[in-house]
Protein backbone atom coordinates (compact mmCIF):
# COMPACT_ATOMS: atom_id res chain seq x y z
CA UNK A 1 0.00 0.00 0.00
CA UNK A 2 1.19 3.32 -0.79
CA UNK A 3 -0.41 6.60 0.31
CA UNK A 4 -0.13 9.70 -1.72
CA UNK A 5 0.85 12.58 -0.85
CA UNK A 6 -2.24 14.24 0.04
CA UNK A 7 -3.67 11.67 2.18
CA UNK A 8 0.07 12.56 4.24
CA UNK A 9 -0.86 16.05 4.24
CA UNK A 10 -4.23 16.21 5.38
CA UNK A 11 -3.17 13.68 8.28
CA UNK A 12 -0.12 16.23 9.38
CA UNK A 13 -2.48 19.05 8.86
CA UNK A 14 -4.87 17.91 12.13
CA UNK A 15 -1.76 17.68 14.33
CA UNK A 16 -0.08 20.75 12.98
CA UNK A 17 -1.44 23.41 15.54
CA UNK A 18 -0.81 20.90 18.38
CA UNK A 19 2.53 20.52 17.24
CA UNK A 20 4.03 24.06 16.32
CA UNK A 21 2.65 24.82 20.16
CA UNK A 22 4.84 21.86 21.00
CA UNK A 23 7.94 22.94 18.62
CA UNK A 24 8.05 26.68 19.52
CA UNK A 25 8.26 25.70 23.28
CA UNK A 26 11.20 23.14 22.76
CA UNK A 27 13.20 25.48 20.12
CA UNK A 28 12.93 27.48 23.25
CA UNK A 29 13.98 26.10 25.70
CA UNK A 30 16.91 24.24 23.92
CA UNK A 31 20.17 25.35 21.80
CA UNK A 32 20.46 25.25 18.39
CA UNK A 33 16.90 23.48 17.71
CA UNK A 34 17.20 24.07 13.22
CA UNK A 35 20.98 22.31 13.54
CA UNK A 36 19.84 19.41 15.96
CA UNK A 37 16.45 19.12 12.98
CA UNK A 38 18.56 18.99 10.00
CA UNK A 39 21.21 16.65 11.26
CA UNK A 40 18.02 14.31 12.11
CA UNK A 41 16.30 14.56 9.20
CA UNK A 42 19.88 13.65 6.91
CA UNK A 43 20.18 10.29 9.30
CA UNK A 44 18.60 7.45 7.30
CA UNK A 45 18.36 4.26 8.99
CA UNK A 46 19.15 0.63 6.46
CA UNK A 47 15.85 -1.77 6.91
CA UNK A 48 16.92 -5.06 6.27
CA UNK A 49 14.62 -6.89 3.47
CA UNK A 50 13.88 -9.45 6.13
CA UNK A 51 12.09 -7.49 8.35
CA UNK A 52 9.20 -6.83 6.59
CA UNK A 53 7.97 -10.49 7.25
CA UNK A 54 6.91 -11.70 10.42
CA UNK A 55 9.78 -13.61 12.52
CA UNK A 56 9.29 -16.49 15.03
CA UNK A 57 11.29 -18.09 17.43
CA UNK A 58 12.29 -21.99 17.71
CA UNK A 59 8.88 -23.08 18.77
CA UNK A 60 6.57 -21.37 16.33
CA UNK A 61 6.04 -18.70 13.78
CA UNK A 62 2.39 -16.84 14.17
CA UNK A 63 2.42 -15.11 10.40
CA UNK A 64 0.49 -12.06 10.13
CA UNK A 65 -1.97 -10.65 7.00
CA UNK A 66 -0.44 -9.48 4.13
CA UNK A 67 3.23 -10.12 4.53
CA UNK A 68 5.33 -9.08 1.45
CA UNK A 69 6.66 -12.11 -0.61
CA UNK A 70 8.52 -10.77 -3.07
CA UNK A 71 11.73 -8.44 -2.75
CA UNK A 72 9.31 -5.67 -5.01
CA UNK A 73 6.79 -6.17 -2.56
CA UNK A 74 9.24 -5.75 0.55
CA UNK A 75 10.92 -2.35 -1.13
CA UNK A 76 7.27 -0.97 -1.57
CA UNK A 77 6.81 -1.96 2.29
CA UNK A 78 9.71 0.30 3.14
CA UNK A 79 8.86 2.77 0.76
CA UNK A 80 5.57 3.35 2.84
CA UNK A 81 7.78 3.54 5.82
CA UNK A 82 10.13 5.92 4.13
CA UNK A 83 7.05 7.97 3.35
CA UNK A 84 5.20 7.54 6.71
CA UNK A 85 9.20 8.73 8.53
CA UNK A 86 11.34 10.20 5.87
CA UNK A 87 14.28 8.40 8.13
CA UNK A 88 14.23 4.94 6.38
CA UNK A 89 15.86 5.82 3.14
CA UNK A 90 17.51 2.92 2.61
CA UNK A 91 17.00 -1.48 1.92
CA UNK A 92 19.94 -3.32 3.09
CA UNK A 93 19.62 -6.62 1.04
CA UNK A 94 19.68 -10.32 2.18
CA UNK A 95 21.52 -12.81 -0.42
CA UNK A 96 20.02 -15.47 -1.10
CA UNK A 97 17.00 -15.07 0.54
CA UNK A 98 16.14 -11.39 -1.51
CA UNK A 99 18.08 -12.40 -4.95
CA UNK A 100 17.61 -8.96 -7.27
CA UNK A 101 16.72 -11.02 -10.40
CA UNK A 102 16.45 -7.98 -12.50
CA UNK A 103 19.15 -5.52 -10.59
CA UNK A 104 17.78 -2.91 -13.22
CA UNK A 105 14.02 -2.73 -12.41
CA UNK A 106 14.59 -3.30 -8.31
CA UNK A 107 17.08 -0.46 -8.65
CA UNK A 108 14.61 1.84 -10.41
CA UNK A 109 11.30 0.56 -8.41
CA UNK A 110 13.61 1.51 -4.86
CA UNK A 111 14.74 5.06 -6.51
CA UNK A 112 10.37 6.28 -6.93
CA UNK A 113 10.28 5.59 -3.44
CA UNK A 114 13.67 7.57 -2.74
CA UNK A 115 15.28 4.22 -1.31
CA UNK A 116 19.30 3.45 -1.66
CA UNK A 117 20.89 0.17 -1.33
CA UNK A 118 22.60 0.32 1.82
CA UNK A 119 25.23 -3.09 3.36
CA UNK A 120 24.80 -6.54 1.09
CA UNK A 121 24.05 -8.84 3.99
CA UNK A 122 25.83 -12.38 2.93
CA UNK A 123 24.53 -15.87 4.16
CA UNK A 124 26.59 -18.78 5.02
CA UNK A 125 24.70 -19.73 8.35
CA UNK A 126 22.42 -21.96 6.82
CA UNK A 127 22.13 -24.67 3.93
CA UNK A 128 20.65 -23.80 0.95
CA UNK A 129 18.74 -26.11 -1.52
CA UNK A 130 21.14 -27.75 -3.62
CA UNK A 131 23.62 -25.80 -2.04
CA UNK A 132 27.13 -28.74 -2.67
CA UNK A 133 28.45 -28.62 0.52
CA UNK A 134 27.23 -28.25 4.10
CA UNK A 135 28.09 -25.36 6.35
CA UNK A 136 26.89 -27.52 9.48
CA UNK A 137 30.49 -27.39 11.16
CA UNK A 138 30.98 -23.62 9.77
CA UNK A 139 31.86 -21.45 7.04
CA UNK A 140 34.84 -19.97 6.71
CA UNK A 141 36.58 -21.44 9.56
CA UNK A 142 36.07 -25.25 7.95
CA UNK A 143 38.21 -27.71 8.21
CA UNK A 144 37.19 -28.46 4.78
CA UNK A 145 39.29 -25.49 2.20
CA UNK A 146 36.41 -26.59 -0.36
CA UNK A 147 33.87 -25.40 1.84
CA UNK A 148 35.48 -22.46 2.78
CA UNK A 149 36.50 -21.50 -0.62
CA UNK A 150 32.19 -22.26 -1.36
CA UNK A 151 31.88 -19.46 1.37
CA UNK A 152 34.12 -17.26 -0.20
CA UNK A 153 32.54 -17.44 -3.44
CA UNK A 154 29.19 -16.62 -2.33
CA UNK A 155 30.55 -13.63 -0.70
CA UNK A 156 32.27 -12.66 -3.54
CA UNK A 157 28.71 -13.04 -5.67
CA UNK A 158 26.98 -11.67 -2.84
CA UNK A 159 29.32 -8.07 -3.56
CA UNK A 160 28.73 -8.36 -7.15
CA UNK A 161 24.76 -8.37 -6.93
CA UNK A 162 25.23 -5.06 -4.62
CA UNK A 163 27.63 -3.05 -7.44
CA UNK A 164 24.84 -3.58 -9.87
CA UNK A 165 22.43 -2.03 -7.13
CA UNK A 166 24.72 0.52 -5.98
CA UNK A 167 25.72 -1.09 -2.75
CA UNK A 168 29.11 0.13 -1.41
CA UNK A 169 29.79 -2.38 1.95
CA UNK A 170 29.45 -5.73 2.83
CA UNK A 171 28.18 -6.90 6.08
CA UNK A 172 29.50 -10.44 7.00
CA UNK A 173 28.20 -12.17 10.21
CA UNK A 174 29.10 -15.38 10.27
CA UNK A 175 27.65 -18.57 12.70
CA UNK A 176 30.90 -20.28 13.05
CA UNK A 177 31.88 -21.35 16.39
CA UNK A 178 31.60 -24.93 18.33
CA UNK A 179 29.39 -25.58 20.65
CA UNK A 180 31.42 -28.44 22.68
CA UNK A 181 34.79 -28.17 23.84
CA UNK A 182 37.39 -29.89 22.15
CA UNK A 183 35.07 -29.53 18.75
CA UNK A 184 37.72 -26.83 17.51
CA UNK A 185 41.03 -25.97 17.20
CA UNK A 186 40.53 -22.60 18.19
CA UNK A 187 43.62 -20.80 16.51
CA UNK A 188 43.14 -22.61 13.07
CA UNK A 189 39.45 -21.86 13.24
CA UNK A 190 40.95 -18.26 13.48
CA UNK A 191 43.19 -18.55 10.80
CA UNK A 192 41.29 -20.37 8.29
CA UNK A 193 38.92 -17.42 8.98
CA UNK A 194 41.14 -14.84 8.62
CA UNK A 195 42.54 -16.48 5.00
CA UNK A 196 38.89 -16.59 3.87
CA UNK A 197 37.94 -13.25 4.88
CA UNK A 198 41.37 -11.82 2.81
CA UNK A 199 40.56 -13.86 -0.39
CA UNK A 200 37.16 -11.76 -0.04
CA UNK A 201 38.46 -8.78 0.68
CA UNK A 202 40.43 -9.36 -2.39
CA UNK A 203 37.79 -8.88 -4.05
CA UNK A 204 36.41 -5.93 -2.85
CA UNK A 205 35.95 -3.15 -5.10
CA UNK A 206 38.15 0.13 -4.11
CA UNK A 207 35.19 2.38 -3.05
CA UNK A 208 33.68 -0.54 -1.08
CA UNK A 209 34.09 -1.43 2.85
CA UNK A 210 33.48 -5.01 4.59
CA UNK A 211 32.14 -4.94 7.98
CA UNK A 212 32.94 -7.79 9.93
CA UNK A 213 30.16 -8.61 12.53
CA UNK A 214 30.97 -10.16 15.98
CA UNK A 215 28.58 -12.47 18.14
CA UNK A 216 29.01 -13.91 21.73
CA UNK A 217 26.91 -16.76 21.46
CA UNK A 218 24.35 -18.72 19.58
CA UNK A 219 24.13 -20.72 17.12
CA UNK A 220 27.12 -22.39 18.76
CA UNK A 221 27.10 -21.78 22.61
CA UNK A 222 30.82 -22.98 23.43
CA UNK A 223 32.63 -20.46 21.40
CA UNK A 224 32.32 -18.35 18.34
CA UNK A 225 35.06 -17.40 15.59
CA UNK A 226 34.22 -13.29 15.41
CA UNK A 227 32.89 -13.66 19.19
CA UNK A 228 33.03 -10.45 20.62
CA UNK A 229 34.57 -6.92 19.12
CA UNK A 230 38.65 -7.90 19.97
CA UNK A 231 38.02 -10.31 17.58
CA UNK A 232 36.39 -8.35 15.18
CA UNK A 233 39.21 -5.88 15.22
CA UNK A 234 41.86 -8.11 14.90
CA UNK A 235 40.57 -9.24 11.62
CA UNK A 236 39.44 -5.50 10.52
CA UNK A 237 43.10 -4.47 11.57
CA UNK A 238 44.75 -7.33 9.18
CA UNK A 239 42.00 -7.21 6.80
CA UNK A 240 42.97 -3.14 6.15
CA UNK A 241 41.77 -0.22 5.82
CA UNK A 242 38.42 -1.38 4.04
CA UNK A 243 37.54 -3.45 6.69
CA UNK A 244 35.36 -2.67 10.09
CA UNK A 245 34.00 -3.86 13.07
CA UNK A 246 30.09 -3.58 13.26
CA UNK A 247 28.36 -3.78 16.43
CA UNK A 248 25.11 -5.39 16.80
CA UNK A 249 23.53 -4.09 20.27
CA UNK A 250 22.45 -7.60 21.14
CA UNK A 251 25.18 -9.61 20.02
CA UNK A 252 26.99 -9.07 23.56
CA UNK A 253 27.49 -10.95 26.51
CA UNK A 254 24.63 -9.82 29.11
CA UNK A 255 25.51 -6.06 30.76
CA UNK A 256 28.40 -5.41 28.26
CA UNK A 257 29.71 -1.49 27.87
CA UNK A 258 28.23 -0.95 24.36
CA UNK A 259 28.94 2.91 24.81
CA UNK A 260 32.50 1.83 25.73
CA UNK A 261 33.05 -0.63 22.97
CA UNK A 262 31.52 2.05 20.41
CA UNK A 263 33.90 4.76 21.89
CA UNK A 264 37.34 2.72 21.69
CA UNK A 265 36.34 1.62 18.00
CA UNK A 266 35.41 5.06 16.70
CA UNK A 267 39.05 5.92 18.08
CA UNK A 268 40.24 2.99 16.22
CA UNK A 269 38.35 4.26 13.20
CA UNK A 270 37.43 1.03 12.97
CA UNK A 271 33.72 1.44 13.69
CA UNK A 272 32.04 0.63 10.34
CA UNK A 273 28.02 -0.09 11.04
CA UNK A 274 25.67 -0.74 13.57
CA UNK A 275 22.75 -2.80 13.99
CA UNK A 276 19.79 -1.91 16.34
CA UNK A 277 17.61 -3.87 18.40
CA UNK A 278 16.71 -3.44 22.11
CA UNK A 279 16.98 -6.85 24.64
CA UNK A 280 16.48 -8.14 27.85
CA UNK A 281 18.52 -11.46 28.26
CA UNK A 282 20.40 -12.47 25.20
CA UNK A 283 19.73 -11.73 21.34
CA UNK A 284 16.10 -10.84 21.91
CA UNK A 285 16.05 -8.96 18.55
CA UNK A 286 13.16 -6.57 20.20
CA UNK A 287 12.19 -3.29 18.96
CA UNK A 288 14.46 -0.80 19.53
CA UNK A 289 14.61 1.28 22.84
CA UNK A 290 11.73 -0.91 24.09
CA UNK A 291 13.71 -1.85 26.96
CA UNK A 292 16.77 -0.05 27.96
CA UNK A 293 15.98 3.42 26.29
CA UNK A 294 19.01 5.40 28.17
CA UNK A 295 21.78 2.67 27.16
CA UNK A 296 20.47 3.47 23.63
CA UNK A 297 20.70 7.28 24.43
CA UNK A 298 24.63 6.82 26.42
CA UNK A 299 25.34 4.64 22.89
CA UNK A 300 24.42 7.82 20.82
CA UNK A 301 26.40 9.98 22.71
CA UNK A 302 29.59 7.92 22.44
CA UNK A 303 28.60 8.29 18.59
CA UNK A 304 27.69 11.68 18.23
CA UNK A 305 30.96 12.34 20.39
CA UNK A 306 33.60 9.80 18.79
CA UNK A 307 32.18 10.70 15.26
CA UNK A 308 32.36 15.07 15.82
CA UNK A 309 36.50 14.01 17.58
CA UNK A 310 36.57 12.10 13.89
CA UNK A 311 35.15 14.43 11.60
CA UNK A 312 33.09 12.16 10.27
CA UNK A 313 29.36 12.89 8.54
CA UNK A 314 26.87 11.24 11.17
CA UNK A 315 24.17 10.38 8.07
CA UNK A 316 26.98 9.24 5.79
CA UNK A 317 29.86 7.69 7.55
CA UNK A 318 28.57 4.91 9.50
CA UNK A 319 25.82 2.00 7.91
CA UNK A 320 22.84 2.15 10.08
CA UNK A 321 20.44 -0.28 10.18
CA UNK A 322 17.51 -2.06 11.81
CA UNK A 323 18.51 -5.56 12.75
CA UNK A 324 15.30 -7.01 15.06
CA UNK A 325 12.68 -9.74 14.84
CA UNK A 326 8.87 -8.80 14.89
CA UNK A 327 7.15 -11.80 16.08
CA UNK A 328 4.03 -10.72 17.54
CA UNK A 329 3.32 -7.05 16.09
CA UNK A 330 3.03 -5.63 12.64
CA UNK A 331 6.13 -5.31 11.35
CA UNK A 332 5.58 -1.97 9.76
CA UNK A 333 4.60 -0.49 13.34
CA UNK A 334 7.36 -2.52 14.92
CA UNK A 335 9.70 -0.99 12.77
CA UNK A 336 8.45 2.99 13.00
CA UNK A 337 8.37 2.21 16.40
CA UNK A 338 12.52 1.51 16.31
CA UNK A 339 13.06 3.98 13.69
CA UNK A 340 11.42 6.79 16.02
CA UNK A 341 13.41 5.20 19.28
CA UNK A 342 16.46 5.92 17.20
CA UNK A 343 15.69 9.21 16.46
CA UNK A 344 14.85 10.18 19.98
CA UNK A 345 18.13 8.72 21.42
CA UNK A 346 20.10 10.59 18.56
CA UNK A 347 18.40 13.67 19.04
CA UNK A 348 19.39 13.13 23.01
CA UNK A 349 22.57 12.77 22.05
CA UNK A 350 23.09 16.09 19.87
CA UNK A 351 21.58 18.06 22.91
CA UNK A 352 24.63 16.99 25.21
CA UNK A 353 26.44 19.93 26.68
CA UNK A 354 29.70 18.67 25.65
CA UNK A 355 31.65 21.83 26.49
CA UNK A 356 30.16 21.71 30.28
CA UNK A 357 30.37 17.27 30.43
CA UNK A 358 34.36 18.27 29.62
CA UNK A 359 34.89 20.85 31.86
CA UNK A 360 33.01 18.40 34.70
CA UNK A 361 35.23 15.53 33.86
CA UNK A 362 38.18 17.52 33.84
CA UNK A 363 37.02 18.50 37.82
CA UNK A 364 36.22 15.42 38.29
CA UNK A 365 32.88 16.82 38.93
CA UNK A 366 30.93 13.24 39.34
CA UNK A 367 27.14 14.67 39.82
CA UNK A 368 27.58 17.74 37.60
CA UNK A 369 28.68 15.27 34.33
CA UNK A 370 26.11 12.88 35.41
CA UNK A 371 22.85 15.61 35.69
CA UNK A 372 24.36 16.88 32.15
CA UNK A 373 23.56 13.50 30.51
CA UNK A 374 20.29 13.37 32.03
CA UNK A 375 19.45 16.54 31.44
CA UNK A 376 20.03 15.93 27.74
CA UNK A 377 17.99 12.66 28.12
CA UNK A 378 15.38 13.79 30.06
CA UNK A 379 14.41 17.46 28.51
CA UNK A 380 12.79 16.64 24.96
CA UNK A 381 10.79 13.08 26.45
CA UNK A 382 9.33 15.81 28.65
CA UNK A 383 8.33 18.29 25.71
CA UNK A 384 7.73 15.55 22.95
CA UNK A 385 5.65 12.87 24.87
CA UNK A 386 3.28 14.57 27.12
CA UNK A 387 1.47 16.32 24.24
CA UNK A 388 1.71 13.07 22.16
CA UNK A 389 -0.58 11.11 24.37
CA UNK A 390 -1.94 14.03 26.14
MN1 LIG B 1 23.04 -8.13 13.03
Amino acid sequence: MILNKSQIDAHNEKGLAKHKKSFDYVSGTIPDAEGIIKKLTDFQVAIPSWALGSGGTRFGRFSGGGEPSTLEEKIEDIGLLHQLNRSSGAVSLHIPWDIPTDAKAIKSLAADFDLKFDAMNSNTFQDQKDQKLSYKFGSMQHVDKAVRQQAVDHNIEVIKYGQELGSKSLTVWLADGSSFPGQLNFRNAFNNTLESLQDIYGALPEDWKIFVEYKAFEPNFYSTTVGDWGQSLLYANKLGDKAYTLVDLGHHLPNANIEQIVSLLLNEQKLGGFHFNDSKYGDDDLTVGSIKPYQLFLIFKELVEGMDARGLNHATDLGWMIDASHNIKDPLEDLLQSVEAINLAYAQALLVNSKALNEAQLNNDVAGAQELLQDAYHVLICVLYLPKHG
